[in-house]
């Protein structure tokens, strides 16, 4: 397999590689390998379908269906869009933060920690829309003995809610409100801070940046220990930053790593339209066991 380093503690491009035609499972196996020993695979050029994807999500594990159900696929729904496109009535056709952006772990709002997110590129802007990513072992190991201390026993409240109603409140056109019962399928989860990867046995923080509670000091306390860990996290020379071409899908583990959106320079003028799956991936230690309940509570309707 012809591979090409992104960074040096992280990242592996996978050249030579049709998502398209059947993968065999020896040659899966070694693409899930690959994916846990470098925490980001890029593949180019890929001509994916929906459906491709969806089969693709599958066989890294089991996808979550995404909670803003208007952006889900109809015919896949382990597939949904982000970006600024439009449908033909004018509305969005894809989830879009226009608040801004920020570092972030996708899906702290699960029991289950161990997740792969999958962006596929359709169509990009001319400037902007970058993805930025960085390594969270990286991160442990860079920390001052002192914070990693302040971290260790350290437990974060996270709740779906806190993060995305005020999105929704400063942005009434960017999802529909959850329904009650909605609400209700998405309960805030506790998380320590330092975790061990199950697969790479590597020490990580596990870190999100609007937790509501923590178990053993003030939030403005861990909060601004989070912070500072995030500051050395996130030093330029540590930071891949992706500039998408159509036809690129990046996976990343979410335990592995930290990630952000960057702003498209051009709203109006630049298109950007992206697929995207959200997939649990063995082992873990923390079961999904409702995990069927939830997702049909989101299908598309
Ligand atoms: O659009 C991006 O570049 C990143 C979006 C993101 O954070 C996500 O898909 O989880
Ligand atoms: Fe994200």
């Amino acid at each position: 397999m012809n591979t090409q380093a992104l960074m040096p503690n992280f990242g592996l491009e996978l050249l030579d590689i049709d998502l398209s035609n059947p993968i065999d499972d020896a040659c899966f196996d070694k693409i899930l390998d690959l994916y846990f020993e470098y925490s980001v695979l890029l593949f180019r050029g890929q001509d994916m379908s929906p459906g491709c994807q969806a089969a693709l999500a599958h066989r890294f594990g089991r996808p979550k269906i995404e909670t803003r159900k208007q952006f889900n696929l109809k015919e896949n729904p382990e597939v949904s869009t982000i970006g600024n496109a439009k449908d033909t009535d004018g509305k969005d056709a894809a989830f879009f933060v226009r608040g801004g952006f920020g570092w972030h772990t996708d899906g702290t709002s699960a029991c289950h920690v161990d997740a792969a997110t999958f962006l596929y590129a359709v169509e990009v802007p001319k400037k902007g829309g970058d993805t930025l990513l960085c390594s969270t072992s990286t991160a442990y190991k860079n920390i001052p003995q002192s914070l990693r201390d302040q971290l260790s026993d350290l437990k974060m409240l996270c709740s779906f809610h806190a993060h995305n109603d005020p999105l929704l409140e400063t942005d009434r056109d960017s999802h529909i409100p959850l329904t009650e019962k909605e609400r209700l399928a998405l309960p805030p989860v506790w998380h320590d801070i330092v975790q061990v990867h199950p697969v790479t046995e590597q020490t990580v923080l596990y870190m999100n940046f609007d937790p509501i509670e923590f178990n053993s000091v003030s939030l403005n306390a861990g909060e601004k220990w989070l912070q500072e860990a995030l500051a050395i996290a996130t030093e330029d020379k540590y930071v891949y930053r992706h500039r998408w071409i159509p036809g690129d899908l990046l996976i990343w583990d979410n335990h592995a790593m930290l990630h952000s959106g960057t702003p498209t320079a051009c709203y109006e003028r630049d298109k950007r339209l992206m697929h995207r799956s959200f997939v649990y991936t063995q082992p873990t230690e923390r079961t999904l066991e409702n995990l069927e309940e939830v997702n049909e509570i989101f299908l598309p309707v």
